[in-house]
């Protein structure tokens, strides 16, 4: 690196560690290239553990690229995608859900998932857990002395065991919903429109993106392909899949395009029945509510400029009456997806929270665990029938604070990077 740095760097003075140095960046023939700044960030003390040079130069992207032409001339490599923060865990620089984070940061599309990323950059997860463990070895090593010991250490109550437990299971309650509303943050929802053909399905899809996206027209059928696009909801993703409309007798091609709405429904969080509820209710629209009974959903009664006739035969809740054609509908439809998607509130993951899904899983089978030990105390058995449910409670937490992460799950954090860092 220094010899590197050496080729390309013209400092005036020999580059001192971790300060900005002006500089002229010059090729592999010792031409200029352009002005910039020059850090040399000797190992251990950078991001990757390793000694690394930075060059922070204009930003126009021909002297960019002729920068990193020269540095490839003179023995140097491009970063592969993760390959900066994969060094760094594997020196030791970052844990493995710093990692993800980073990842999770690069690939934010919102200032909130933004802030969520970086929340988990710290080790705070980890120490709640750590603590959690802690605790729980206590119990475990009293109960213990207690049974291998039964005439020096008394036994601790059954119910003294269950209050030092439940502070226990808030917190790792506290951490799911967290990570519940991390994860909505990161990667939205996915709201799947589908009704009856002429609906005014493609028509809504329009309205609540602000452009002419899909086409819409009076024959039904029009939409044959799943349409998807992105819109957000009080700065949370909201990806819309508008959806071929559901009939019975369709030819082969409008019939391909139902089995696409079937499956953008079962894949989507929540549906978005549009009906005309300005005619009688067909077939149609009593099988899509039929399909979508289970779902969680919104229903809504358009064309309500031309009436309403319909919507007197609908007697589930969750049902809007209005019109693509109305601004106050469509406020209306923006608030009930919050509502189903998020519970309606403003997200905020500014607390450290469970990311990745092995997380998850320790964190649920710790719970288990938890409430089955409670449920032995609570019944009075005697307490080494309580141990191997807070042993395992104890061994799963393990997995989120200890990084004693699989291979794959190794493999699959740093796949995510699609950039060098
Ligand atoms: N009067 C009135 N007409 C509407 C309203 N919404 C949609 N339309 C009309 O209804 C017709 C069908 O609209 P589309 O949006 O194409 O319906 P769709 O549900 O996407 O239909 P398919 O793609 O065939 O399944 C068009 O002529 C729209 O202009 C509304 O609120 N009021
Ligand atoms: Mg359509």
């Amino acid at each position: 690196m220094p010899q590197l740095a050496e080729r390309v760097v013209r400092a005036g003075a020999a580059l001192r560690p971790r300060v900005a140095h002006r500089a002229t960046i010059v090729d592999e023939a010792g031409e200029p290239l352009d002005e910039g700044l020059a850090i040399l960030f000797p190992a251990p003390h950078s991001y990757t553990g390793e000694t690394m040079l930075e060059l922070q130069i204009h930003g126009s992207p021909v002297l960019a690229r002729e920068v990193v032409r020269a540095l490839l001339v003179c023995g140097a490599r491009l970063a592969e995608p993760g390959e900066f923060t994969r060094r760094a865990f594997f020196n030791g620089k970052i844990d493995l859900r710093g990692a993800a984070a980073v990842a999770d940061a690069i690939d934010a599309e919102t200032r909130s998932a933004a802030r969520a990323a970086i929340a988990n950059l710290g080790g705070g997860l980890t120490a709640t857990v750590e603590a959690a463990r802690r605790a729980l070895s206590e119990i475990l090593q009293e109960i213990a002395a207690a049974i291998d010991f039964p005439d020096e250490v008394p036994e601790p109550p059954h119910a003294g065991v269950e209050a030092r437990l439940a502070p226990l299971l808030s917190t790792l309650q506290q951490l799911r919903r967290d990570g519940d509303i991390g994860r909505i943050i990161r990667e939205g929802v996915a709201v799947a429109i589908v009704g009856p053909p002429n609906a005014g399905k493609s028509s809504l899809l329009n309205a609540l993106l602000g452009t002419e996206r899909a086409i819409v027209s009076d024959i039904p059928g029009t939409t044959r392909d799943t349409i998807e696009e992105r819109i957000f909801v009080d700065g949370v993703a909201v990806r819309l899949l508008d959806t071929a409309g559901i009939r019975s007798h369709a030819d082969r091609l409008e019939a391909a395009g139902i089995e696409r709405t079937e499956r953008a429904l079962s894949a989507a969080g929540i549906a978005l029945v549009v009906i005309d509820g300005s005619v009688p209710l067909s077939n149609e629209a009593f099988k899509v509510l039929e399909r979508t009974r289970e779902a969680d959903r919104v229903v809504f009664f358009n064309k309500a400029d031309l009436g309403t006739i319909g919507t007197r035969e609908y007697d589930g809740s969750n049902a809007i009456v209005g019109s693509v054609r109305d601004a106050a509908s469509l406020d209306v439809l923006r608030s009930a997806i919050a509502r189903i998607g998020w519970g309606g509130e403003r997200l905020d993951a500014s607390r450290p929270h469970l990311a990745a899904l092995y997380e998850f899983e320790a964190v649920n089978a710790a719970m288990d665990a938890l409430e089955s030990a409670c449920r032995t105390l609570r019944s009075e058995q005697p307490l080494d029938f309580v141990s191997p449910d807070l042993q395992r409670a104890f061994s799963a937490l393990g997995h989120v604070s200890e990084q004693v992460a699989a291979e794959e799950v190794i493999d699959g954090i740093f796949s995510r990077f699609c950039v060098g860092k």
